[in-house]
């Protein structure tokens, strides 16, 4: 079949240069832990844990047998008016990881669902205690939030907004906190850029708070390229919604799970969100699942004022589907018998070393790192921007690691289980990429 790849054009593929993929495919046959093997029979190491979610590595047998277990014992249960032991179990063992106070969960099947999810709820929570002027919701300009109607709409980045109409009414952005001329090479949180919070009183000063219903940020921007939060920025942030009743909601979709050495982004910078929305680490990418994780006052403020039996009229099929609460059960024991939170936290120093030995290779602009994220930023071509960092993940790819491309930004985010030699490894692979990329 791949010597015909016009006979694969039945699948569109997501966020994918599609007449190139087909004319030249990247296929995956198998994994085990740190490693792909691809069709042609070639190990390639994952840094990025597939699409930032495989954090314990893959086919982690704790979570493959908790899966085959639970697929063989109960397939499926609704959970409108019927339940199943697991939904609770998870949630309990889930809230228990989340900052104090922020002890109800609800499940959904994506970090875009979750986003949803956390902007109806907020919607939700001001109309239930009367103050249902509160509609505006506010997110950040290279924000993403998934690709539902929601998610575009408060996320900030062009191409994935331009092509759908006129998106959710009422939204507005605050600035981003990019900034190379300030910030360039900076190891951890840049130094500068804090006062960019003050951009939520700018739009305040613009519609009044009390149109004004939630701010949603990644607490460090992953998707476009790996913008981290000013020294600051996100407790600043907090102190401007609080002072005006905004709820604060973190998109922890990339964040939560180790990913910076702690549970969630929220414990990291010790900044409390009032909602965090969750997926991909949940299962380990095992299963399609998220979470939107949400403050005491939020739950109890439904279950006071609700105005039917039925709380809040929202869900899907498969919110809380037995086998995604096994894998997530195994997902979560098995970070927490490996200590792999930790382990990142612990790692986080050798990464950041290595990654920025790549400083002064051809075209490197920028190197960011925290916890076990890392970009290098690429000037771009000519007239073509984008074409330089899709080239080197080409070339990575025959080289023998995955690496993620935005624009001219390469992302990495291995897997937790990453060894120092593998980090070594990863690193130097890439720098004889870049060295040798026009
Ligand atoms: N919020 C955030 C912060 C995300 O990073 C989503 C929501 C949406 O999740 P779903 O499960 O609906 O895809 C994401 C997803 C990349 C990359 O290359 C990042 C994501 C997805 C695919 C690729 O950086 N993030």
């Amino acid at each position: 079949m791949l010597d015909k790849p016009n006979t694969m054009s039945s699948f569109w593929m997501p966020f994918t240069a599609n007449r190139d993929f087909l004319r030249e495919p990247r296929m995956i046959h198998s994994a085990e832990w740190m490693y792909y093997t691809s069709s042609d029979g070639r190990q390639i190491m994952d840094g990025t844990a597939g699409l930032w979610c495989v954090n314990a590595g893959h086919r982690d047998p704790l979570i493959v047998e908790a899966v085959q277990k639970q697929v063989h014992e109960l397939d499926y249960a609704p959970n409108f008016q019927f339940a199943h032991p697991q939904a609770f179990e998870l949630s309990g063992k889930l809230t228990a990881m989340m900052p104090e106070g922020m002890s109800h969960a609800f499940f959904t099947n994506s970090g875009s669902e979750s986003v949803d999810t956390a902007l109806k709820i907020a919607l939700h929570y001001h109309r239930m205690r009367g103050d249902s002027a509160r509609t505006r919701l506010i997110g950040r300009e290279r924000g993403y939030h998934g690709t539902g109607f929601g998610g575009i709409s408060v996320g900030g980045i062009v191409k994935n907004r331009m092509h759908f109409g006129t998106l959710l009414t009422g939204v507005d952005h605050m600035r981003h906190t990019h900034d190379l001329d300030r910030n360039a090479f900076s190891r951890g949180c840049p130094a500068h850029g804090a006062e960019l919070a003050d951009d939520l009183e700018r739009i305040v000063a613009l519609h009044d708070a009390s149109t004004i219903a939630a701010v949603i940020v990644e607490p460090m921007a992953g998707s476009t390229g790996v913008l981290l939060p000013p020294n600051g920025y996100l407790q600043r942030l907090r102190e401007i919604c609080d002072h005006h009743g905004i709820l604060l909601i973190f998109d922890e979709v990339i964040t939560a799970f180790g990913r910076l050495g702690a549970a969630t982004a929220a414990e990291y910078f010790g900044v409390k969100p009032d909602i965090i929305t969750t997926a991909k680490g949940l299962t380990n990418g095992v299963i399609p699942m998220g979470a939107v994780i949400v403050s005491d006052d939020i739950y109890n403020s439904a279950m006071e004022n609700a105005d039917a039996p039925i709380e809040l009229f929202h869900g899907y099929t498969y919110s809380a589907n037995p086998v995604s609460c096994a894998a997530a059960l195994a997902a979560l024991e098995s970070y927490e018998q490996n200590d792999l939170f930790r382990r990142a936290a612990l790692l986080s120093q050798p990464w950041e070393d290595q990654l920025h030995s790549l400083k002064g290779l051809p075209n490197v602009i920028d190197i960011r790192n925290l916890g076990l994220v890392g970009a290098i930023e690429l000037a771009p071509r000519e007239g073509a921007p984008g074409a330089r960092a899709y080239e080197a993940m080409k070339r990575a790819w025959d080289a023998g690691i995955m690496i993620r491309v935005t624009g001219d930004i390469i992302a990495l985010s291995p897997p937790l289980i990453i060894s120092e030699p593998e980090i070594i490894k990863l690193v130097q692979t890439l720098g004889e990429v870049l060295a040798e990329l026009p």
